[in-house]
């Protein structure tokens, strides 16, 4: 087991709860340059707080269209219950719109269509699609994942999506391919985290062409059946279940294939604690906080985490040969 260690500028997590201490703690480490993925128990406190009563799923603007029907795919069985709809669409980490878990209703403003996902790099084919055409072209199917955030909370919830190997092969990588990089819009008239100009904006996630190509990597453009809301990602997003949910970037506007290691926001701000890798391991602590056991939103119940978020049987073989690699942060 790594060490816990705890700098000067940290709280405690049994005093983080009250708010006025996660403010000042978060005024702290801006003034420090350094990220502020909370503590657990920050992220705790903010558990139950929920915007002003308006609709979490109105769509911006109204004329997005309702997805096709689709099937449920019960190859990847969630093993547990899943999460109350409000709560996933309320209790979100979004940071272009604001460091707190009640960003859904600024998020809201951002118009999901039109949306062009550009797709470019070491492909033969690059090209701008269209998420509507792609929808149409793809097809789509329900999945229910477990979703680990970093910060020791998940979820467990249906998405309407496709693979992100179906999207690939309609541009064909080029063999010299090694690497994906998922880029998020930056649309600062809607966005006012982009101001926070000690954040390396844009956000950018990436990971190996053999992730890309597993099964479970996820590109969902729904939830609940509906269209994806903003504040979850929407319309566009990549899911990467058996990692922490920082991997999983939201609305991208731009996937490139590359031969260059992708450096993502997560790992600029701190890269001994967020790391390219981020697959989940109970065994392997944040530097901050135990990631043995994670807090269910809804429930709240406590439950114990799994390696690989439980989707070892689909991913532990990617990383045989990794093995040398910081694999768990
Ligand atoms: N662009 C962008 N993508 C992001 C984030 C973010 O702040 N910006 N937060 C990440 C984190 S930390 C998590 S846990 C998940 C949360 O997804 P959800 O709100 O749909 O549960 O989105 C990830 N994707
Ligand atoms: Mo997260």
């Amino acid at each position: 087991m790594l060490i816990r260690r705890r700098r000067g500028w940290e709280i405690p997590e049994s005093q983080a709860t009250p708010e006025h201490l996660v403010a000042n703690r978060r005024s702290i480490m801006k003034a420090a340059g350094a990220g502020t993925m909370l503590l657990p128990g920050a992220a705790q406190a903010q558990f139950w707080r929920r915007g002003e009563p308006a609709d979490p799923w109105a769509r911006n603007p109204a004329e997005v269209p309702d997805l096709p029907p689709a099937m449920r795919n019960t190859r990847y069985a969630a093993g547990r219950a899943i999460s109350p709809e409000r709560d996933a669409v309320t209790f979100n980490n979004f940071y272009e719109f604001g460091t707190d878990k009640g960003i859904w209703s600024a998020a809201r403003a951002m118009p999901t269509r039109p949306w062009t996902i550009k797709v470019d790099g070491m492909v033969e084919k690059p090209s701008e699609f269209d998420v509507d055409d792609l929808i149409r072209r793809i097809g789509v199917e329900e999945r229910v994942y477990r979703l680990r955030c970093v910060e020791a909370w998940g979820m467990t919830v249906p998405w309407t999506g496709f693979q992100l190997s179906s999207l690939l092969s309609l541009v064909t990588p080029l063999a010299s391919a090694r690497y994906v990089r998922f880029e998020t819009a930056t649309i600062p008239a809607v966005m006012p985290g982009l101001r926070q100009s000690w954040y390396p904006w844009p956000h950018v996630e990436g990971c190996t062409i053999d992730e890309a190509a597993n099964e479970l990597t996820f590109m969902p453009v729904g939830l609940f059946g509906k269209p994806l809301p903003a504040q979850n990602g929407g319309p566009f997003r990549v899911l990467f279940p058996w990692k922490y949910g920082f991997k999983s970037g939201k609305s991208i506007a731009r996937i490139t294939l590359t031969d260059q290691r992708p450096k993502s926001f997560w790992e600029t701000l701190q890269a001994s604690e967020y790391g390219f890798w981020a697959n989940v391991n109970p065994e392997v602590p944040h530097p901050r906080w135990s990631q043995a056991s994670e807090r269910l939103i809804g429930s709240n119940e406590r439950v114990p985490t799994r390696l690989y978020n439980g989707y070892g049987e689909f991913v532990a073989s990617l990383y045989t040969n990794r093995q040398n690699e910081r694999l768990w942060a």
